[in-house]
C-alpha cells in the first residue's frame, strides 16, 4: 500500500500576508451617537453608512475595518444599535453606524421610529456617498434586503453588499451564496457584492478599497492619509 502523504498542491499560490490595519481607518474615533440626523454632524464633506438587519454583523464590522474593538458596540442580542452612531476618520470623512432593520422584538411603534430615522438620513443626507449594505451569508437577501436594494437604486444611492459571517459557512457554500446575491442583483448599476468575515479578516482588503473610493481617497500608499480631492 502506497503511504499515505498528502501531495503538495501544485497550483496552490503561497498567501500573502493580509494587511489587518488601515492607516486612515484605524484612526476612526467616536463622535456622536443621536437619535436622528438633525442631531449629528453638519451635512459636509463625506460619509458612508453601514445599513442591514439587526444582528447582521454592522457594528463588528466597523471594529473590524477601524482595527478597534471597542468602537461600535456589538451584542448577540439583536437591536444594540438603537441611534445613528457617527465616527471621524478626519475632518471631512465619517462612517455611520445605523439602527439595524427587521428585528421583531422592537415593539411596533418604537420599529417605526428606527426606520424612519434611517430612512429620513439615507434620503436627505448630501454627505451619504455610499452604503455598506450587510446581509448574513447564511441568510442572504431577505424580503428587506430586497426593499433596502430597491428603495436605495430608486434614491440612486451606491450599495457595496457584505456577505458577513463568512467563517461560519465551508468555502463552497459561502461561494453559492455569494453567487445567488451577484445573480439577484446584476440588474442594479450600483450594486456590488464580496464575502467578509469580521472574526477572520477575509475580504478587508476589497472593502477598504471601496470605501477609499468613495471617499475619494488616493490609492497611493504615500497618500493614504489625505483625501485626494479636497473639495
Ligand atoms: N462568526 C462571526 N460572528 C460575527 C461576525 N460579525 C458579527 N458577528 C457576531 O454577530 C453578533 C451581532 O454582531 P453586531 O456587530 O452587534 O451586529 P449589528 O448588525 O451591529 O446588530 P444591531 O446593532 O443589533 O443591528 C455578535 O455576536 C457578533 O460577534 C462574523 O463575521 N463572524
Ligand atoms: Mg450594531
Amino acid at each position: 500500500m502506497l503511504p499515505l502523504i498528502a501531495e503538495p498542491r501544485l497550483n496552490m499560490k503561497p498567501k500573502k500576508p493580509l494587511k489587518q490595519s488601515h492607516p486612515v481607518y484605524q484612526q476612526a474615533e467616536f463622535i456622536c451617537s443621536v437619535p436622528k440626523m438633525s442631531g449629528g454632524p453638519l451635512d459636509s464633506g463625506y460619509e458612508i453608512a453601514f445599513a442591514g438587519r439587526s444582528n447582521a454583523g454592522k457594528s463588528s464590522a466597523i471594529n473590524r475595518i477601524t482595527h478597534q474593538t471597542g468602537l461600535a458596540r456589538t451584542s448577540k442580542t439583536p437591536g444594540r444599535t438603537q441611534h445613528l452612531v457617527f465616527f471621524k476618520l478626519d475632518e471631512t470623512h465619517r462612517l455611520v453606524d445605523l439602527p439595524g432593520y427587521g428585528f421583531a422584538k422592537v415593539p411596533g411603534h418604537m420599529r417605526q421610529k428606527w426606520g424612519q430615522n434611517m430612512a429620513q438620513y439615507i434620503e436627505n443626507r448630501l454627505a451619504l456617498k455610499g452604503i455598506i449594505l450587510l446581509m448574513d451569508i447564511r441568510h442572504a437577501m431577505t424580503e428587506l434586503d430586497q426593499q433596502m436594494l430597491e428603495w436605495c437604486d430608486s434614491l440612486e444611492r451606491p450599495v457595496h453588499i457584505l456577505l458577513t459571517k463568512a467563517d461560519k459557512l465551508k468555502y463552497g457554500a459561502a461561494k453559492a451564496s455569494l453567487l445567488k446575491v451577484q445573480k439577484l442583483t446584476r440588474h442594479y448599476g450600483q450594486v456590488s457584492v464580496q464575502m467578509f468575515s469580521s472574526k477572520n479578516g477575509d475580504g478587508l482588503e476589497k472593502v477598504w478599497s471601496v470605501l477609499d473610493q468613495w471617499n475619494e481617497y488616493n490609492n497611493d500608499e504615500s497618500s493614504l492619509l489625505t483625501p485626494a480631492n479636497k473639495s
